[in-house]
């Protein structure tokens, strides 16, 4: 009696699962013959993971949401904040404050990361700050599908504090997982909630087209944030790993688009998504573009199953 299962099982695994190639029933496949290894393209960055940083007093913001705007051809995507919602004092719009964007890029191995800004790397100096400086805040990744407030509240939040002057409550520069979030913004002489900065750039920004506060690819008033709070910070986490900072040459090689926004400093840097991805965070979104349809799945294995057995009938003849 013929044991037809085995030859089942192991048809299917090494055909319907990359390599790409043999998802089409080659010879290869269908016999079943190994195929050479490659490695699977786990992607951090699919659609609907909400990126954001602010500033330690909350004079702007920005988020960028995944897959809201389209992945440019060298694997950029961009989100475009208002170029007139920074506010120093009662001065509204194009100030040392002022974000205009915060742009993503994923490879096989990292993220990279770009804001465009006017402020450096090292803040402000000179402010009512309690230590004299208005700085960033840290880069909140929030893969869990939640509310910021609530993934803040559960430690599901990943972090970066990319800026070493900064108040963030975690000692090092580099990427946090399990991070919770805290507001900066009363020791640095800043607004006590997103509603109130949104209030006062209301009041004293400018009136008329692109004058709205806005968080970049997310509204200003976006549910997205507890509009009564202001955490901007990283106030605990677990180190995961460094980052390098990119000058604008590394940037201009991997595709960034120099010289196209109005910022006096573009602040980038990269990091590997290895521990993102060892968290369960990434999805193998090659895999999913190139696995039929369950129709597509049923029909392979149909064919595979005829051709073995008329493999194995020409065998025993
Ligand atoms: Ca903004
Ligand atoms: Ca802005
Ligand atoms: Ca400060």
């Amino acid at each position: 009696m013929r044991k037809k299962l085995p030859h089942r099982k192991s048809f299917l695994p090494s055909c319907l699962l990359p390599p790409a190639s043999c998802l089409l029933p080659s010879a290869f496949c269908l016999l079943g013959l190994a195929q050479p290894a490659q490695a699977e393209a786990l992607t951090a960055l699919t659609p609907g993971i909400v990126i954001n940083t602010f500033t330690e007093c909350i004079n702007d913001g920005v988020a960028l949401v995944t897959g809201q705007n389209p992945v440019d051809q060298q694997g950029w995507q961009y989100a475009i904040d208002s170029a007139n919602d920074g506010v120093d004092g009662l001065q509204v719009g194009g100030n040392a404050y002022e974000i205009y964007n915060l742009a993503l890029k994923e490879t096989a191995d990292d993220i990279l990361v770009a804001i465009n800004a006017n402020m450096p790397l090292t803040g402000v100096n000179g402010t009512p700050a309690d230590d004299g400086n208005i700085g960033w805040g840290d880069l909140f990744f929030n893969f869990s599908g939640q509310d910021f407030s609530s993934a803040s509240n559960a430690g599901d939040l990943f972090g970066v504090r990319f800026a070493g002057t900064n108040d963030s409550l975690v000692p090092d520069i580099g990427l946090y997982g399990d991070v919770t979030a805290t507001s900066t913004t009363a020791e640095n002489s800043g607004f006590a909630s997103i509603d109130a900065y949104n209030q006062h750039v209301a009041t004293y920004g400018c009136t008329g087209v692109d004058c709205d506060p806005s968080l970049g690819d997310l509204a200003a008033n976006d549910t997205y944030f507890n509009q009564n709070d202001s955490l901007n910070a990283i106030a605990s986490g677990t180190y995961l790993t460094g980052i390098s900072y990119l000058s604008d040459a590394e940037l201009g090689a991997a595709g960034y688009a120099l010289n196209q926004f109005a910022g006096e400093h573009t602040i980038a840097f990269r990091f590997s998504k290895s521990s993102i991805c060892d968290r369960g965070f990434c999805q193998a979104n090659e895999i999913t573009k190139s696995v039929p349809e369950p129709s597509g799945i049923v029909s392979l294995g149909i064919i595979g199953l005829a051709i073995t057995t008329r493999l194995r009938q020409r065998r025993k003849v």
